[in-house]
């Protein structure tokens, strides 16, 4: 790679290139327009002034990531960047960048991924930008970045680097120009950290007693990383990691891992011949499916019994500090901070929002009921970490995945949760919804919908505890009499019109009944919340998309 010849490129302002609940996402086709990448990257580069610094950078694997790598490469050394680590192939799993970020004290990095999104030519891009904590810009960065897109109108690109992809392949220190190409192995850093946290000697021999468990990698970028550290180190049997090649459409599948997307996995494991253990990622390698045999482990749940349980593994021995959710995430992990005694935070959706907690040590263990986990450990959310989590539990308790949720029912209670998605949606009319709902907030309490009364209506807004900071306008809640609670809000991740979750919940106490049917468990808030909100009569929609 060699290139000294600078160019600046005339641009304009870009419509719609404004970052989601997590970084830019768009259709290929967008991010492939001439000049698009390169508008949105500059405005980066405008908003972090890049020279002499050293960044990260590295992808999912979908369709267009190699091309996108190769012109911020470009763009990095035109912006004078000091030193950029590559992952090789341009390959690097969310929490994996994050790591690197943090052991290379790099001053941030780029991820290219449109993370559960499809991929291919007709599928979703992204790119997001993070900072030197490892974690996904905060707010305070991302309106920076807004500001530059604004305003931009140009931006610096070397000359063109015919031999990237050779060089991307091939792990070594390289220059372009001024600037250092490091490519470095993407699984081996990630790998050790794992092995720092847990305890691989206690998963190795459970594995070795016959304990049996099958990961999906959904042909996403956990594959190589999953190979690695479940088969390769910790024994289990060849095979076991399945769909464990990245490709570039991801085989044509939605890379989500929930009983949706997953359902060669979660059918498996409902099925005669169900390991004891199943667990799925996304593409990008931060959400995962945690699945028992015959019972799937609900992401709210999941957040639960792991923060009950995490001084079982080395890594969080001493305690855990705090446990942050987001507000959609069911309540059940502020239950267990509850009789931990330590603090619980309830942040808007994003991950972004958990990083000040974690810089602070307020919060060691995250959560999400979009399948996010993580801990202090890196700041992305984690999928592979929360599997290993699970498994080094599952070998000190020596107790099935069933077992360890119904103990954790009967000490805790059950906190009865379901997403209902309502996909496509004519943007303008799911404003309208949300917008009608907000009007009324104000009036709600006391008033009786289905068999409910509604007791508190909210227009979630969070202050950051650390730097001050307010996010408003964060979705809205709706309490109910008996300990049911609905929240509201539109994606932020999604590339194709407007989609309304509407997130559901019941409590039932240790003493209550603790098995039902989810769904069932939920028709009173379900019925009483589809009345308040007037969605089928605004959305014409008589039932949701999807139920997770
Ligand atoms: C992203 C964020 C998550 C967030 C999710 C919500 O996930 O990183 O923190 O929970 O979006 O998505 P939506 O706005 O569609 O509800 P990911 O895995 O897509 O990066």
């Amino acid at each position: 790679m060699q290139s000294n010849d600078v160019h600046t490129i005339e641009t304009a302002p870009i419509t719609g290139q404004k970052p989601g609940t997590s970084g830019l996402r768009k259709k290929v086709a967008v991010f492939s327009e001439p000049g698009y990448l390169e508008t949105y990257a500059q405005a980066i580069f405008n908003a972090i002034t890049p020279a002499g610094k050293t960044f990260v950078l590295g992808g999912d694997g979908r369709f267009f990531n190699s091309d996108a790598i190769a012109t911020i490469l470009r763009m990095a050394a035109a912006n004078g960047v000091a030193k950029i680590i590559v992952g090789q192939n341009g390959i690097l799993s969310t929490p994996a960048v994050s790591h690197l970020i943090r052991k290379r004290g790099a001053d941030g990095g780029f991820i290219l991924s449109a993370s559960h999104n499809p991929g291919g030519p007709n599928g979703d891009f992204g790119l997001k930008y993070n900072t030197e904590n490892g974690g996904p810009a905060p707010e305070a960065t991302t309106n920076k970045i807004v500001a530059c897109a604004e305003e931009i109108s140009s931006y610096r690109i070397t000359g063109d680097l015919p031999d990237a992809l050779e060089v991307l392949s091939n792990i070594g220190t390289y220059a372009l120009g001024d600037m250092e190409v490091e490519i470095v192995d993407p699984v081996v850093d990630y790998a050790a950290l794992m092995e720092e946290l847990f305890d691989f000697n206690a998963i190795r021999k459970m594995i070795d007693g016959g304990f049996t468990l099958r990961f999906d990698a959904m042909h996403a970028v956990t594959g190589p990383y999953a190979t690695e550290i479940l088969e390769h180190r910790l024994g289990a049997a060849p095979g076991s990691v399945v769909n464990a090649v990245p490709l570039e459409d991801f085989g044509g599948g939605h890379p989500d891992p929930n009983p949706v997307w997953a359902k060669e996995l979660f059918d498996h494991m409902h099925g005669p011949d169900a390991p004891d253990f199943g667990a799925a990622s996304d593409g990008d390698g931060d959400r995962n499916m945690i699945v028992g045999r015959g019972i799937y482990v609900a992401p709210s749940d999941s957040l639960a019994v792991l923060a009950a349980n995490a001084h079982l593994a080395p890594g969080y021995a001493r305690g855990i500090a705090g446990v942050a959710r987001s507000m959609p995430t069911s309540a059940a992990s502020d239950r267990v901070a509850e009789k931990l005694g330590i603090e619980a935070f309830q942040t808007p959706t994003g991950w972004k929002f958990f990083g000040n907690l974690l810089d602070a040590g307020r919060a060691t263990l995250c959560g999400e009921e979009s399948a996010g986990t993580g801990s202090d450990h890196v700041r992305e959310k984690d999928g592979l970490w929360a599997v290993l989590l699970w498994l080094n539990i599952l070998a000190v308790r020596d107790e099935s995945v069933a077992d360890i949720l119904l103990d954790h029912w009967q000490t805790y209670g059950r906190d009865y949760y379901s997403r209902h998605d309502y996909e496509g949606l004519d943007t303008d009319a799911a404003n309208a919804v949300m917008a009608d709902l907000k009007t009324r907030l104000p009036t709600l309490p006391g008033q009786t919908a289905a068999s409910l009364t509604v007791s508190a209506a909210e227009d979630f807004a969070y202050t950051d505890p650390i730097d001050g900071s307010v996010a408003t306008g964060q979705g809205l809640i709706l309490t109910y009499e008996g300990g049911a609670r609905a929240m509201l809000r539109l994606s932020g991740t999604g590339t194709e019109g407007a989609t309304l979750r509407v997130y559901l919940e019941q409590y039932a106490p240790p003493d209550g009944d603790l098995t039902r049917d989810t769904q069932e468990a939920l028709s009173d808030v379900i019925a009483a919340t589809t009345q308040v909100a007037k969605i089928e009569k605004m959305l014409g929609r008589a039932a949701p998309d999807v139920i997770s």
